[in-house]
């Protein structure tokens, strides 16, 4: 709870300073779809952009969390600010994640340049991708120099928030073939970096050659993925992924595609906002109007069908 007279004003103007416990609170505040969340969101919005956002997914258990936490490492040696944020993670960060040998969970935690955060998900997963985009914005606002995202995906079920990432970075591991599958019908996006993580597997190499042979189906880009092979829970090929990232970041940035990418996916959320707030409006109206029920009863009784009642809905005075 905010002691008494900190304004929301003021809550913007600590978040912005980077004061740990701002952040929390924010995050809070739009977790929770409070308007004051909102309005705070607003404010600092344009100091937001600042930050690398990278998004990491890939089927649950293939070490994702284990890769940040040596990332998070790495950032911090090189004296960068690092927020994470894992969306409905199915182990979230607990010590089974950050606490390797060689990785400290309490010194992360007690460390003022690194915030942590899972969302889980609650109610729809529209509701849920605004929520965790408000927070990256937040953690971005913050001062963090790296935002890194964590997502469960196999395919479609993927939360949206990966689309806001500079940089989608893909973890499998030997055996993980639905996900190479997936890349293949083209159900999941190509990936900028792939990781190949557990990479003490024997079937190591024949996983990096079959993503190899996926990729080259595809169309050939200006980047070529990288994959890399890393074993994360010894901290082995965290520094070949950590440069990848860091190259992929330079590409977009020369060329120009991170503009465009940043202006597309604003884009997307500006128009999933709207049509989320036209659905509201449009299901209030449903209720409220006798006149709509009418209209579905035709439908219902078969003498009207529902593209034709939908024009007559969207036509109407709103
Ligand atoms: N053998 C081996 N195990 C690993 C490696 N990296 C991570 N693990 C282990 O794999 C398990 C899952 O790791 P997580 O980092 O929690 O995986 P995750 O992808 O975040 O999992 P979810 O969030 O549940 O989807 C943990 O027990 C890790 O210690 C690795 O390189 N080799
Ligand atoms: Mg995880």
């Amino acid at each position: 709870m905010p002691a008494p007279g900190r304004t929301a004003a003021d809550l913007a103007e600590r978040l912005l300073a980077g004061d740990k416990r701002a952040l929390a609170r924010a995050i809070s505040l739009v977790e929770n779809d409070d308007p004051e969340g909102w309005a705070l969101v607003r404010e600092v919005y344009p100091s937001t952009g600042r930050a690398a956002i990278v998004g990491f997914t890939g089927p649950p258990g293939v070490g994702k969390s284990t890769i940040i936490a040596r990332l998070v490492e790495r950032a911090r040696a090189r004296e960068r600010d690092v927020a994470v944020l894992s969306i409905d993670p199915s182990s979230p960060f607990t010590q089974g994640a950050l606490l390797g040998d060689r990785i400290r969970l309490s010194e992360h935690f007690l460390d003022p340049g690194v915030y942590i955060r899972s969302m889980a998900t609650r109610g729809s997963l529209g509701g849920l991708s605004e929520a965790t985009l408000q927070a990256a914005l937040l953690m971005d606002a913050s001062g963090k120099d790296d935002v890194f995202l964590e997502t469960v995906g196999v395919g479609q079920a993927e939360v949206d928030i990966i689309d806001h990432a500079d940089t989608v970075v893909l973890a499998l591991m030997p055996g993980s073939g639905d996900s190479v599958q997936a890349l293949k019908a083209g159900v999941m996006e190509i990936p900028d970096v792939i990781v190949v993580n557990k990479a003490d597997h024997p079937l190591t190499d024949t996983m990096v050659r079959e993503i190899r042979g996926v990729l080259s189906l595809g169309p050939q880009e200006d980047w070529r993925v990288p994959i890399v092979k890393a074993e994360a829970s010894r901290g082995e090929g965290i520094d070949e992924l950590g440069e990848k990232i860091s190259e992929h970041r330079e590409f977009i940035e020369e060329r120009g595609t991170l503009a465009e990418r940043r202006r597309r996916n604003l884009l997307n959320e500006v128009i999933a906002l709207a049509a989320g707030r036209l659905r509201r409006e449009l299901e209030a109206q449903v209720r409220a109007d006798q006149s709509v029920q009418e209209l579905l009863d035709e439908v219902v009784a078969r003498r009207l069908d529902p593209a034709s009642a939908a024009a007559k809905l969207l036509e109407r005075e709103r």
